[in-house]
């Protein structure tokens, strides 16, 4: 059993789509094992990119993360890494596969709907950054 942690970003959230969101993940047998909504400030986004810091996009990309209230989860299942990132589908949303949550609904490279960790340590310290051990079920 593997577990990643999910989000769905602000513009999820404000576009009503967390129910789709939620429903592709539990359609596909991943099961989720905490969830929460909160709102990031600048710094906390920061600190999640932290990874992205010289990035060209990194201080357009923490203020649309801290802009509005984001939905975390923590996902459990087999491969649930590479599953997660398939459903999500590509960064850029012209680039993603017909029926990826990205295709579907980004409209924009940074707007791009929901976040999912790329490897198990990132999903380790991912999950981390926002839960601890006893809101994991
Ligand atoms: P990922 O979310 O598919 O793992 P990353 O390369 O880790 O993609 O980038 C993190 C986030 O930064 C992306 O989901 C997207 O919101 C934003 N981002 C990535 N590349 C660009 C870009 O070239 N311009 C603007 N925003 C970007
Ligand atoms: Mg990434």
């Amino acid at each position: 059993m593997e577990r990643t942690l999910s989000i769905i970003k602000p513009d999820g959230v404000s576009r009503g789509l967390i129910g789709e969101v939620i429903k592709r993940f539990e359609t596909a047998g991943i099961r989720i094992a905490a969830m929460k909504m909160l709102h990031m400030s600048k710094k906390e986004a920061e600190g999640f990119y932290a990874v992205h810091s010289d990035k060209p996009f990194f201080n357009s990309l923490t203020d649309f993360m801290s802009s509005d209230p984001i939905v975390v989860m923590v996902l459990e299942g087999e491969n649930v890494i590479s599953k997660n990132r398939e459903l999500m589908g590509a960064t850029n949303y012209k680039d993603a596969d017909p029926g990826t949550i990205r295709a579907d609904f980004a409209t924009d490279i940074e707007k791009n709907v929901v976040h999912g960790s790329d490897a198990p340590e990132t999903a380790a310290t991912e999950i981390k950054y926002f839960f601890s051990e006893l809101e994991i079920h």
